[in-house]
């Protein structure tokens, strides 16, 4: 299989040192194009190592394709070396396993070619997600010319010449427009106060039927920060600081939505959650292509399964008459209540101090159009999601939100550009650095232009914001887990160019002058967790005025 891929003259290789972060890049690769890579790896605990990555793929829907090579069954389970059962390894979280059997004569070959046409279909499908080929093979397992009676492959002769699956399967339920049940058309007619969420999707969608549909119910929007629609000047509709607001109780009370429909995946804002949460009588409803539940308040009343754009605009299309001039009055207090907030934020932002919403901050802001940003989880997703600015480039962006794992993330960056053929941006903390460390030595050899700006706080900085810091006997030792690491020197040993700051100012001019190079640079933001509590202590205590019309 090696040698076939590293011959084929279309083929774009990337050798990888470790299969965990092999499958990570692949991740990466797929959420920038929306295509599987293909991942070749050898039998054993290699295989095994795709598994954090395959998790990711099957949660968020992202095509993997996976082939691993296995030995004949006749050294299965009897002790030849390098064997594990590897049937169904990746159990629920593949679409699909095919066990595809010793190259033999006596199977015709369109077997081979209708069970690769399933597995793309299976991978690429409108239930996209990771597919797992097993592939035995009996010695010798070098590419030596193999006897092949001359008619073994007749069949085969058209397709040699085409570039075209065996067996081309068409989605039947991507063409046309979904059909809206007409209450779904009544609710959005007659709500005044309603309220547009856009969750994570992936960035090859098209969101013009989205911003269009965002004009036409002229509704509050809620923009995650994984909707492709929270960075860069966007519909005057959308709220950036509505987590902030939702935080304060008597905003959430006061500001009862009549409907809310939610477009996409999950949001990052936690208090999202507590306004479904307060309001449980209103109608909510939630549009994503797959069919899976996305409730975790267990309160959706309708659950359309359809691609978002279609979606917005099967009901653009309904929408004859101007319904965004009955919400205005509604969408104007959120608009006040916006600004006030935000003229706080920046009030706060704008002192200099540095701190990691600053960092984040500074990132949206300075980033150049023409890069794409990936972003660790933990703080950092949690800090760009409220704090990035709307003035900034609206690059495209992405994080490994499906299962919010810390491990890999360096190595789905680098998919992630790679994938998007341009320059890039890491965010990322250290404890998620240091998880994913090998990635440094891909990110030497494939040379991909990537800054990655790590915050290290000499920890995981997010469990000081958690209940668990009560604890003081377990929680420094076994949440925080604090180390005294530098990153830097780690990454100057292998050859990267590596810078350290400890002030924003730095910090900001270092930033500027790396996203110009045409190799990876790393800058290690030295942070402090008290710095980045006052911070929030300062911004919570803004009043809010509860909302009055
Ligand atoms: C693979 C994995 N292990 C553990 C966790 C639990 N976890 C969530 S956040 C976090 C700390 C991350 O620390 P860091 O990357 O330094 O970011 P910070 O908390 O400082 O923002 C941990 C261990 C996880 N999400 N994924």
């Amino acid at each position: 299989m090696t040698a076939a891929v590293a011959r084929h003259p279309k083929a774009r290789l990337q050798i990888c040192y470790d299969e965990r972060a092999a499958a990570f890049y692949a991740l990466g690769y797929a959420r920038a194009t929306g295509l599987p890579a293909l991942l070749i790896c050898t039998s054993g605990t290699a295989v095994a190592n795709y598994l954090p990555a395959v998790i990711e793929a099957s949660v968020d829907h992202l095509p993997m394709l996976i082939c691993s090579a296995d030995r004949p069954p006749e050294l299965e389970q009897c002790g030849a070396n390098q064997s594990i059962p590897q049937t169904h390894l990746f159990g629920h979280h593949a679409r699909w396993f095919f066990d595809i059997p010793c190259p033999t004569e006596s199977i015709a070959p369109q077997f081979v070619l209708t069970t690769l046409a399933q597995a793309l279909h299976r991978a690429t499908g409108p239930f996209a997600g990771p597919v797992h080929l097993n592939w035995r093979f009996r010695e010798p397992l070098v590419p030596v010319e193999s006897p092949i009676s001359p008619d073994y492959t007749e069949p085969l002769a058209q397709w040699w010449k085409d570039s075209q699956p065996w067996t081309m399967y068409a989605h039947a339920q991507a063409q046309g427009l979904p059909a809206l049940p007409p209450t779904l058309f009544a609710s959005v007619v007659r709500a005044v106060r309603g309220v547009l969420v856009l969750g994570r999707m992936p960035v090859w969608w098209d969101r013009t039927p989205i911003l269009r549909l965002a004009g036409r119910l002229g509704w509050p929007l809620f923009a995650d920060i994984g909707s492709g629609v929270r960075l860069g000047m966007q519909p005057s509709q959308r709220i950036l600081s509505f987590d902030g607001l939702l935080r304060d109780p008597r905003w959430r009370a006061s500001s009862k939505p009549d409907l809310i429909l939610h477009l996409g995946g999950p949001l990052v804002a936690k208090h999202f959650l507590s306004y479904l949460e307060e309001h449980p009588d209103t109608p909510y409803v939630a549009v994503h292509e797959h069919p899976e539940r996305l409730d975790p308040t267990h309160q959706v009343q309708t659950r359309l399964a359809c691609h978002p754009s279609a979606f917005a605009e099967s009901l653009c299309a309904l929408l004859s008459v101007d319904i965004a001039e009955r919400s205005q009055e509604w969408l104007r207090s959120w608009q006040e209540a916006d600004q006030s907030y935000l003229r706080h934020v920046r009030e706060t932002l704008d002192l200099d101090d540095l701190h990691e919403p600053a960092i984040a901050f500074d990132i949206s802001r300075l980033i150049p159009k023409e890069h794409a940003l990936f972003v660790g989880n933990s703080m950092p997703i949690r800090d760009l999601d409220r704090f990035a600015d709307g003035f900034g480039h609206a690059v495209p962006l992405a994080a490994n939100r499906g299962a919010s794992g810390i491990d890999g993330l360096l190595a789905s960056a680098l998919g992630f550009v790679a994938g998007s053929r341009t320059k890039g941006t890491l965010l990322i903390g250290d404890l998620s650095l240091i998880h994913d460390l090998n990635s440094l030595i891909l990110l030497k050899q494939s040379r991909i232009p990537l800054v990655i700006v790590v915050l290290n706080n000499h920890g995981g900085g997010i469990f000081r914001f958690l209940p668990v810091a009560r604890f003081e006997d377990i929680f420094q030792r076994c949440f925080t887990t604090p180390h005294d690491i530098s990153i830097a020197p780690i990454a100057q040993s292998i050859g990267i160019s590596a810078a350290q700051v400890t002030s924003r100012s730095a910090f900001r001019d270092t930033y500027r002058e790396a996203t110009h190079a045409l190799q990876p640079v790393l800058i290690e933001v030295f942070t402090h967790t008290d710095r980045n509590m006052a911070f929030y202590q300062a911004l919570h205590a803004h009043t809010i005025t509860p909302f009055t019309s």
